[in-house]
């Protein structure tokens, strides 16, 4: 099975991506984490991306806050496909990640997920790795019904809850 790459612009995007390396292990996938800023270390995360494909990644997630840029210096330098997390930092509310994320250039694209939605940008690399991993599509289709069973549920406590 190909490698989930996991790249984060600094330590302090940890919290985002524990839910992101949980959701992964809860799956079984396989995935590596780094460091490596669009600013601080441009070469090296370039050197990540340019490589990934032949180390046997398959697709790539960037968290980043801020001036968030790493999602869209990975993607110029692969054509895996490129997942972007934008970290909510302490001014903005993550929106100056958000937008720095979305907003790629015709070209070059990034599918971005929620301020601070680690767990769907692991769920939505899942899904990519299903395509060709049809175990994994069985074990999305689980979660879903799992998911699913656990709001009857609290709709059945609601109702009994609040009965007229
Ligand atoms: C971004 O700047 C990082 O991804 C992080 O979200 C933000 C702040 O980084 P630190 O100053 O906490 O290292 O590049």
């Amino acid at each position: 099975m190909k490698k989930i790459g996991i790249v984060m612009g600094s330590d302090s995007d940890l919290p985002v991506i524990k839910k992101t390396t949980d959701t992964l292990k809860a799956f079984g996938v396989p995935y590596e984490v780094h460091i490596y800023s669009a600013h601080r270390t441009p070469e090296e995360a370039k050197t990540f991306a340019r490589t990934a494909a032949e180390n046997g990644f398959g697709v790539l997630i960037a968290a980043a806050g801020m001036a968030a840029h790493l999602a869209g210096a990975l993607a110029a330098n692969t054509v895996l496909p490129v997942i972007g997390i934008p970290c909510k930092s302490t001014t903005l509310d993550g929106i100056d990640a958000l937008l720095s994320t979305v907003q790629m250039p015709s070209g070059i694209p990034v599918a971005t997920v929620a301020i601070n939605g680690g767990v769907n940008a692991a769920l939505l690399s899942v899904q990519i790795l299903a395509l060709t991993e049809p175990e994994l599509a069985q074990k999305l289709v689980a979660k879903r019904e799992k998911d699913a069973a656990a709001v009857l549920e609290k709709n059945q406590n609601v109702l009994s809850m609040l009965e007229a």
